[in-house]
């Protein structure tokens, strides 16, 4: 393939001119943005122990009193993106964050979209769109664009979650923004109960909801339960997951990201194809490895990692005796509706 032409080969003077105008030359810049075959990554498929986040985070409690952080979140970045960006990969950021008995996160919304998923304690809830939501262990609760949502916390324990943004999209798009708001009035339902099972929905008359996001809070028992079913229906199954979807339309539960949970049988180990969008995983039970080409990460109790796309990813259940399960979330949606989406065969 022939050479393409260097910046330099160019005269100063010209160079000069260009720049005086705003005006670039695209040949010394065409394949950095346009590289054969695989795209360029900044994502590096890193790592977060749990056992590192939780004392720090608790500290942040000691140091930093909720007045003083509206949301007290230690960010979990990836080196390649540079810390201070906030990102896990293009599209997703991620945080754990903590409240403690007693505290309250005051009312807002935002264009991101956002969802929990409950690490550890038990008493705090998410009051969204005048839903308030329980927040136990494995429960994710959706906190999608434009909702109204605010945290409390009635039990005696810290409550731990991790928050899941497309911050990184949106803000990348200068269409981030916030509005804070006064505290909610409770409306009834608390996000999960009339869509509790899948299959049947609610009909009031004759009329089905027309609520972009009818169900707010999937409790992990569901999920669970719901994976174990389908381990025992289907022997078969390889790949023993399940899709965090809207019950009225079957579309994933928001518009940008994508949320899933993994079962693995005792044993078991799951090649994935490389696909295009970045991946993050986070070991609700048991213990998993997660192996990308030159890599492997070991994930115990409420560890994290992600993984950037066009990455072949194979995920093994440590244990023999027990299942493991994962919650996944993945850029997936994005690339769908872009049209980029896409899965090598390996
Ligand atoms: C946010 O609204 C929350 O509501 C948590 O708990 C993390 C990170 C960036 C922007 C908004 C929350 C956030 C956030």
């Amino acid at each position: 393939m022939l050479e393409l032409g260097r910046l330099d080969d160019l005269p100063q003077d010209y160079r000069d001119a260009l720049s005086a105008r705003n005006l670039v030359p695209l040949w010394p810049s065409l394949r950095a943005v346009l590289p054969p075959g695989v795209p360029t990554r900044q994502t590096r498929a890193t790592h977060w122990a749990y056992s590192a986040i939780r004392p720090l985070l608790l500290q942040a409690g000691e140091l930093t009193p909720i007045e003083k952080a509206e949301r007290r979140v230690l960010v979990l970045a990836n080196p390649g993106h540079g810390l201070e960006n906030m990102k896990a990969s293009p599209a997703i950021y991620l945080g754990m964050q903590l409240l403690l008995p007693g505290e309250w996160a005051p009312s807002h919304r935002h264009t991101p979209n956002a969802v929990r998923m409950v690490v550890e304690g038990e008493g705090a809830w998410t009051t969204v769109d005048g839903e308030k939501c329980p927040m136990s262990r494995g429960d994710l609760i959706l906190t999608p664009t434009g909702l109204w949502h605010e945290h409390g916390h009635d039990g005696n324990d810290p409550v731990i979650w991790l928050d899941v943004l497309d911050l990184p999209l949106v803000y990348y798009m200068e269409a981030s923004y916030h509005i804070n708001g006064s505290r909610q009035t409770q409306l009834p339902g608390r996000g999960d109960r009339a869509y509790a099972r899948g299959g049947v929905v609610p009909t009031p008359v004759f009329a089905r909801s027309e609520k972009r996001y009818p169900m707010l809070r999937y409790p992990w028992l569901d999920a669970r339960a719901a994976l174990l079913s389908l381990a025992e229906d289907r022997p078969d199954l390889d790949c023993v997951q399940v899709s965090y979807v809207n019950p009225e339309t079957g579309d994933d539960a928001e518009n940008i990201l994508g949320f899933y949970a993994l079962m693995l049988r005792p044993g078991q180990t799951l090649p994935l194809p490389a696909r295009s969008p970045a991946t993050v995983f986070h070991q609700i039970e048991g213990g998993a490895t997660v192996s990308v080409p030159d890599q492997r990460f070991e994930l115990l109790g409420a560890d994290i990692c992600c993984v950037p796309g066009y990455t072949p990813i194979t995920v093994r259940n440590t244990s023999a005796t027990e299942p493991a399960f994962l919650f996944i979330a993945d850029e997936a949606p994005l690339h769908k509706k872009l049209g980029v989406y896409e899965v090598r065969q390996p």
